[in-house]
């Protein structure tokens, strides 16, 4: 399968009416509606307010008055130990599968809710093959063994010990927007496309474990075995193993949550999330891959003619528009910022553009820095809304040439036998009425 898509030429910038924000007069129309949009906040109907809105406001916490809450004294220490997001932000949650399955099997990630490029913990999606081990660290241990000059058991405290190395990175289940394929999906950006999900890992490089063991020349694969139920095992190359990969305890700044693989994972930078396993027990150093399930009867991708790519394991470039999106619903005209996600497995997003018209003219969106390789990259871009109807759409370009296809392109390419590594351009219907929905456009 070719994995390199022709890369279409990019259109230049196009017609997509918005305030030109280098424009101080036209920068002050985003408030010239403000008295509308405090209206707004009473029916708690538009896409900023979905989250906000609670209750109807009460007249006396509006101005000019002083509001309640600073007129009397404000509570303790609300959860010293352990801090929780505001009780007000409750609805900001992982989401199990509609159909509740007797053993559920993923959780995802409220992309439409989020700010900016990280996820909290908390919200990190889940996708568990055998439950989730609990495991006391203290009896938790790592054999690396095989084609090795000095196998080790390494604990916790040993791996500790290493250099230890930073990296923010994204994981995305291969899984991830899998029923755009076949069909229409119902739902949200998160029920859609929330098997995705970014942290700070820290950790130390596989490279240097693999120093200390001495890896026998000829090697150039690894097994990778996980102490869950599962015992989820997959083969790594070893060019991989050297380049990037690490063993990770830390999820941004704590400790691995025990769903993201407590104590220990292995975490391969852009390879489909099914490969960076968790709560990490073995390392088998060969020299051949080692044909587990995971790689033979699952997480192969059948093609028309019937035949089936094994080892697809970078993530291809993608991006998602997570606001306006599925669900939401544009209750005012005027300005409103498209906003979304973009990644690649393959390296940092280069470009990303966004259209109105269901592709018909691109403009390009503005990328919030740092731009980091296998990350998750924050676009932005103006637009106004004046009641008409709109096909929303994000297309991503990578450092690796490599373009986001449409879903019309991708399925040509493939065919519906597949289900993993869809990466295809969402559309996003806006209604005359400004609700949103999934299309295929
Ligand atoms: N040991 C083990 N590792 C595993 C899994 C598992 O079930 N067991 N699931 C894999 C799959 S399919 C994915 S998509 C990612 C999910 O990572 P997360 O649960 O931290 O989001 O972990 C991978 N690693
Ligand atoms: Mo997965």
């Amino acid at each position: 399968m070719n994995k390199n898509r022709r890369a279409t030429p990019l259109a230049a910038d196009s017609e997509i009416k918005a305030p030109d924000p280098t424009n101080p007069s036209a920068r002050r129309q985003f408030l010239t509606r403000g008295l509308a949009a405090t209206a707004v906040a009473a029916t708690g109907s538009s896409i900023a307010d979905v989250a906000l809105a609670q209750t109807p406001p009460d007249a006396e916490n509006l101005p000019p008055h002083v509001p309640k809450w600073m007129r009397e004294q404000g509570s303790g220490f609300l959860n010293p130990a352990y801090g929780l997001p505001s009780a007000f932000e409750k609805k900001v949650v992982r989401k199990l599968p509609g159909q509740a399955a007797a053993f559920p099997t993923a959780s995802r990630t409220p992309l439409q809710d989020l700010f900016g490029t990280v996820t909290p913990n908390g919200l990190f999606f889940e996708r568990h093959h055998g439950g989730v081990p609990a495991i006391d660290p203290g009896q938790h241990r790592l054999m690396v063994h095989g084609l090795v000059r000095q196998p080790l058991v390494l604990t916790m405290k040993d791996l500790m010990r290493f250099p230890s190395v930073s990296r923010t990175c994204f994981i995305e289940c291969s899984g991830n927007s899998f029923g755009e394929y076949k069909a229409v999906s119902k739902g949200t950006v998160q029920d859609i496309h929330g098997l995705l999900s970014s942290a700070e890992w820290t950790g130390v490089l596989l490279s240097t474990v693999l120093a200390e063991v001495g890896v026998n020349p000829g090697a150039s694969w690894l097994l990778a075995e996980g102490a869950d139920a599962a015992a989820m095992s997959r083969s790594v190359p070893m060019a991989k193993a050297m380049e990037d990969a690490m063993l990770v305890y830390g999820q941004n700044g704590e400790m691995l949550r025990p769903e993201q693989g407590y104590p220990l994972r292995l975490l391969l930078p852009g390879y489909e999330g099914n490969m960076n396993v968790k709560w990490l027990r073995r390392l088998k150093v060969g020299d051949a891959p080692f044909h587990t399930r995971e790689e033979t009867s699952k997480y192969t991708d059948l093609m028309s003619d019937g035949r089936a790519a094994q080892f697809t394991f970078e993530m291809d470039v993608k991006s998602v528009i997570t606001s306006p999106s599925a669900g939401q619903e544009i209750s005012e005209r005027g300005f409103h910022e498209i906003t979304g996600l973009a990644w690649s497995g393959r390296g940092k997003i280069k470009r990303v553009e966004v259209s109105a018209d269901g592709g018909r003219n691109w403009r390009e969106a503005q990328l919030d820095g740092p731009v980091l390789a296998r990350a998750l990259t924050r676009f932005r871009s103006p637009w106004s809304w004046e009641g008409g109807e709109h096909i929303l759409q994000s297309r991503a370009l990578d450092e690796s040439g490599q373009v986001q296809p449409t879903r019309a392109q991708l399925v040509a390419e493939r065919g519906l036998n597949s289900s993993y590594h869809y990466n295809g351009i969402q559309s996003w219907n806006v209604s005359t009425t400004g609700e949103v929905t999934n299309v295929h456009a």
